[in-house]
């Protein structure tokens, strides 16, 4: 099929989870177009099947926000014409959904007849989407999407429970392509980071404070007291320096490094003994996956989606948001002991590998198939 997928570019999850879906969708034979303000961040070739498109929004003084989905809808509009597109997966419900509905609008005027699947990632349904100000858009986004998934079963609850949706909500939870990891990362590079007798906690997030950056920062220094440890901190956002000064402040600077965004996750999961998770709410954890597959063991908070991903006691612990303490004596648990810790990171490799891609890409493409024939 010829497919548009709308989607943030950025770091993390849905703009990730877009991005690698499409790239996999176009090993399968289909012909993937992104459409997007920059190119995505892990969407690097682009060949015969891969194609990007920049969304311009013309700056104008008498506009005090730019029109962004105004110049998306067009931009569909004119690459569905120009490419003979015949479905729009859309990923994350604002202003996506909003916007992919409009184009349908505007073709369907020309006789063109493209259904929109809505893909909700959580923070369109949980965080921004509830808010007053953008519900009636964004309920009327999805009801008017012709197929709707949801990445988890919890998001899909929520969101049933927020909205009024007259939808079904299918589940396709996020995926992984275990055959990057089946042998392990033979280019590992641990003494890097640490000496021989430390072990590696680690932390990836877009640094908002949904992730509760304070809380990976407690939870490694209860750790830290009791064992040898480093901790690494991937990612960037508005957070980074507050965490930057809370381990000035607990004399643990020397133990955490801040490295910033990073295009390479594996490299650094690859070393890792323990991931830490304890956000305030998250509707997957795609972050934790990525870690688990790299037989790193997860110690979570049990909101939203992440118990369906992090299995207590098999891949690693939960506990209640904002129990720190929980979760350092978790985390110590499974860090203090080799044979638990090899345990751990083993079942976390096991768990993660159900999520391969091969599994859940024939329910994409299940998805479309049913969109494309209810035209
Ligand atoms: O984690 C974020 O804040 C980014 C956000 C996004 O929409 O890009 O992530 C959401 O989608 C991911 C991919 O489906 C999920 O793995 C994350 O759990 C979810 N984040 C939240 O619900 C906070």
């Amino acid at each position: 099929m010829k497919i548009a997928i709308v989607c943030y570019p950025t770091f993390g999850g849905s703009g990730v989870v877009a991005t690698e879906l499409g790239i996999a969708l176009a090993g399968r034979g289909h012909e993937v177009h992104f459409i997007t303000y920059k190119q995505p961040v892990r969407l690097e070739l682009l060949n015969n099947n891969i194609h990007f498109h920049e969304v311009h929004v013309p700056e104008y003084p008498l506009f005090h926000y730019q029109p962004y989905e105004l110049a998306l809808s067009s931009k569909l509009v004119d690459t569905v014409k120009l490419f003979g597109i015949e479905l729009l997966h859309v990923h994350y419900a604002i202003p996506h959904a909003y916007a992919g509905y409009m184009a349908k609008k505007m073709l369907q005027e020309d006789g063109i007849y493209v259904p929109m699947i809505t893909t909700l990632h959580g923070t369109d349904i949980t965080l921004v989407g509830k808010h007053p100000f953008y519900k009636p858009a964004v309920t009327f986004s999805i009801n008017k999407s012709d197929v709707v998934t949801s990445v988890s079963e919890n998001l899909k609850q929520s969101t049933l429970k927020i909205f009024d949706i007259e939808k079904d909500i299918e589940v396709i939870p996020n995926f992984i392509d275990t055959r990057k990891y089946s042998t392990g990362y033979t280019d590992c590079q641990r003494s890097l980071m640490a000496n021989e007798d430390e072990r590696i906690v680690t932390h990836i997030s877009n640094f908002r404070g949904v992730k509760r950056i304070p809380d990976v920062i407690n939870i490694f220094y209860r750790i830290q007291k009791e064992l040898p440890a480093k901790l690494i901190m991937v990612g960037e956002g508005p957070e980074k320096e507050k965490a930057e000064q809370l381990c000035d402040d607990l004399n643990i600077k020397d133990r955490v490094v801040f490295l910033g965004n990073s295009n390479e996750i594996d490299r650094i999961l690859c070393f890792s003994d323990l991931f830490l998770l304890p956000s305030k709410s998250e509707s997957f954890g795609l972050a934790a996956l990525e870690a688990m597959i790299n037989r790193v063991a997860v110690v979570s908070s049990n909101t939203g989606g992440i118990p369906e991903v992090n299995i207590e006691g098999e891949s690693g612990f939960l506990a209640d948001v904002g129990d720190v303490d929980e979760m350092a004596s978790k985390a110590l648990y499974i860090l203090k002991d080799e044979n638990i810790l090899n345990k751990f990171k083993a079942n976390a490799f096991k768990i993660a590998s159900k999520f391969d891609i091969v599994n859940i890409l024939p329910l994409y493409e299940e998805v479309y198939e049913k969109a494309y024939k209810s035209r």
